[in-house]
C-alpha cells in the first residue's frame, strides 16, 4: 500500500474521467428516475428500500429532500404499514465505532438539498411485518412539520438506484 503518489495519480485521473464521461447517461437504462415528487415546498426524490434477507425484523429507507421554500422545515417522523413502526436514524461514528442512533427530526434548511443515504440518515423500518422484497414496493408516509403528511410508493431494490447520488 506504499505505493508513490506518483504511480497512483493517473488512476485517479483516469477514474475521474470515466465518472465525468458517463455523468449525462447516469440513469438511463435500467431503474428509470421517477418524476420527483413535490409536497408543499418540499421535492421529494429516489426513494428506495433495501431487499431485506428472510428473516430481517428492520429495513431501511433512503431518499432526498430538497426544500425549495424560504423557511427551515422538519421530518418529524415516518410510518408504514409494512413495519411496526419507523424511526428516524442517524449514523454516528463513536470512538470509531459507527453506530445508528435515533433522532428526534431532520432538518431542512430552505434551499437545500439532503440526502438519507446508506451510510448517513435513513428511515428505519422497526418490526417488519414481512420481508422486503426486491420489486415489491413499500408505503411510507413521512410527517414534516411545515408540509405535513407525504405517502410515498417506495421500491424495494437490491442495491442503490444510479441515481441516489444527486448530481446537481
Ligand atoms: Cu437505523
Amino acid at each position: 500500500m506504499h505505493r508513490p503518489t506518483r504511480r497512483f495519480l493517473p488512476h485517479v485521473l483516469i477514474f475521474v474521467f470515466i465518472v465525468f464521461i458517463s455523468m449525462p447517461w447516469a440513469g438511463i437504462g435500467q431503474g428509470q428516475p421517477r418524476p420527483a415528487t413535490r409536497h408543499g415546498e418540499l421535492e421529494i426524490e429516489v426513494p428506495w428500500a433495501r431487499a431485506t434477507p428472510p428473516a430481517a425484523k428492520t429495513g431501511a429507507v433512503y431518499l432526498t429532500l430538497t426544500n425549495r421554500g424560504q423557511a427551515a422545515d422538519r421530518l418529524l417522523a415516518a410510518s408504514s404499514p409494512a413495519a411496526a413502526h419507523a424511526e428516524l436514524h442517524a449514523h454516528l461514528n463513536e470512538g470509531g465505532v459507527m453506530r445508528m442512533k435515533a433522532i428526534d427530526a431532520v432538518v431542512l434548511p430552505p434551499a437545500e438539498r439532503l440526502s438519507l443515504r446508506p451510510g448517513g440518515l435513513h428511515v428505519m423500518l422497526m418490526d417488519l411485518k414481512a420481508p422486503l422484497r426486491e420489486g415489491t414496493p413499500l408505503r411510507l408516509t413521512l410527517s414534516f412539520a411545515r408540509a405535513g403528511e407525504v405517502t410515498l410508493e417506495v421500491p424495494v431494490l437490491r442495491n442503490p438506484p444510479d441515481t441516489a447520488e444527486p448530481r446537481h
